[in-house]
């Protein structure tokens, strides 16, 4: 296969030099200490925290188990308020709460849940909002507060696609009562799999420290039924590594993002979203929204002609979650009920991002669109 017809994923994760983590992997053999609260867990956890300018943060073996934990640290209980335009493990870790989710429609300029819909859907079982800072752009986090204010809600926010992003300087994960991140080999920053949870003060922390390892408080004390959800010390020498290049990786991608828009700002009916005044963005994803009668070509049309062309998009979030056979017989998940969330699941593409995509990648990717449609 030559350079020209290689194929192209919607991602390929970054790693730090091979190396840099032998000398880590040694220490790790020399001191037979792989899991529990290891020294690499705990240099993570100190360095995480300070990166990202929280004050608490801990350390998980991966998001979905972050999340299923979360819930559990403020007791949620009942029905919980959120996106149907995101990874399906969002919900899936109400429903392994037993909690009831209730679908709400997202607002078209950031693709998240739309604050102006969130009141109607409140009723005295409702208990929290869980939304997504989906592709990274963070929710009105402002006007969700008062809501959530107003009706004594939790909120708990998927911040599973934000690393670093600020809103005016201040660090996105300080919003809610509790955010919840993922480091799978997908994301921006990654451990090969992992997540974490950011809350804001030390008994919350503790809560969900024990949580995470079974309940145990001391050797032979279980306060809750806790999970084992524990990230092991390969996954945090990972992290502490990917930290020295986290900064580079963002700078990458950015340029990346910024050579797309370039690019496809001429092409009629293939729409993205521009940087948020006032946000230092992490630029996650590239989704693309393909509106088909400017195009010329429907959304499908195109994912199937850039996959003949060794192209691999991805359509994500299609389907919604609503629409999945555990969540489509609830009343918020009726069709028609989230008019703008079926518009942007049937219109979207997430485009090849990742540090190392060449420009001659970038070219492929672009021409194939532009030759497709109708420009
Ligand atoms: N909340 C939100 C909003 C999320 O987006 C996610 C995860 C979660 C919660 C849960 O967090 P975790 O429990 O995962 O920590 C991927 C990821 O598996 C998933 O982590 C991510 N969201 C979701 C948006 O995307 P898939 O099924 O699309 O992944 P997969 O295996 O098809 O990978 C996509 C492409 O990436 C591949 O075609 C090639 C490339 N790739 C992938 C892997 C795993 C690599 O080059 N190397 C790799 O190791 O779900």
């Amino acid at each position: 296969m030559n350079e020209l017809n290689e194929p192209i994923f919607v991602t390929s994760p970054h790693l730090p030099p091979l190396d840099e983590f032998h000398e880590y992997l040694k220490d790790i053999w020399d001191r037979r200490w792989l899991t529990n609260n290891g020294l690499y867990h705990q240099k993570l956890e100190a360095a995480l925290a300070d990166f990202l300018g929280v004050k608490y943060l801990s350390l998980f073996s991966n998001g979905t188990l972050a999340l299923v934990t979360a819930l559990q640290a403020l007791r949620i209980t009942g029905e919980v308020i959120t996106t149907p335009f995101s990874f399906v493990a969002t919900t899936h870790s109400l429903w392994w709460n037993n909690i009831k989710p209730v679908f709400v429609d997202i607002e078209s300029i950031t693709y998240n849940l739309d604050p102006k819909k969130i009141e109607a859907a409140i009723t005295p079982k409702t208990t929290a909002i869980l939304p997504v800072h989906v592709y990274g752009n963070p929710c009105d986090v402002n006007k969700i507060k008062e809501i959530a204010d107003n009706y004594g809600l939790k909120v708990i926010y998927d911040a599973c696609h934000t690393f670093g992003v600020l809103i005016k300087g201040v660090p996105v994960l300080n919003f809610g009562d509790l955010s919840v991140m993922s480091f799978h080999a997908t994301k921006v920053y990654n451990t090969f799999e992992g997540g974490a949870i950011v809350c804001h003060d030390e008994a919350t922390k503790k809560r969900i420290d024990n949580l995470k390892n079974f309940g145990f408080i001391d050797e032979t004390t279980v306060v809750t039924p806790g999970i084992n959800a524990k990230m092991n010390e390969f996954q945090a020498a990972v992290g502490l590594l990917q930290l020295k290049y986290i900064e580079n990786v963002v700078t990458q991608r950015k340029k990346i993002t910024l050579e797309y828009r370039k690019r496809l700002s001429d092409i009629k009916g293939v729409n993205f979203i521009d940087d948020m005044n006032d946000v230092a963005h992490c630029y996650s994803y590239f989704p693309v929204f393909i509106d088909s009668k400017k195009y010329g070509r429907s959304r499908d049309e195109l994912y199937e002609k850039l996959k003949m062309n060794n192209i691999f998009g991805r359509r994500y979030f299609y389907p919604l979650i609503s629409q999945f056979p555990s969540y489509r017989g609830l009343d918020s998940a009726q069709p028609g009920e989230m008019r703008v969330a079926e518009k942007a699941s049937r219109e979207v593409i997430c485009l090849p991002l990742f540090p190392t995509l060449r420009g001659c990648e970038i070219d492929r990717i672009v021409n194939t669109i532009q030759k497709f449609g109708n420009n």
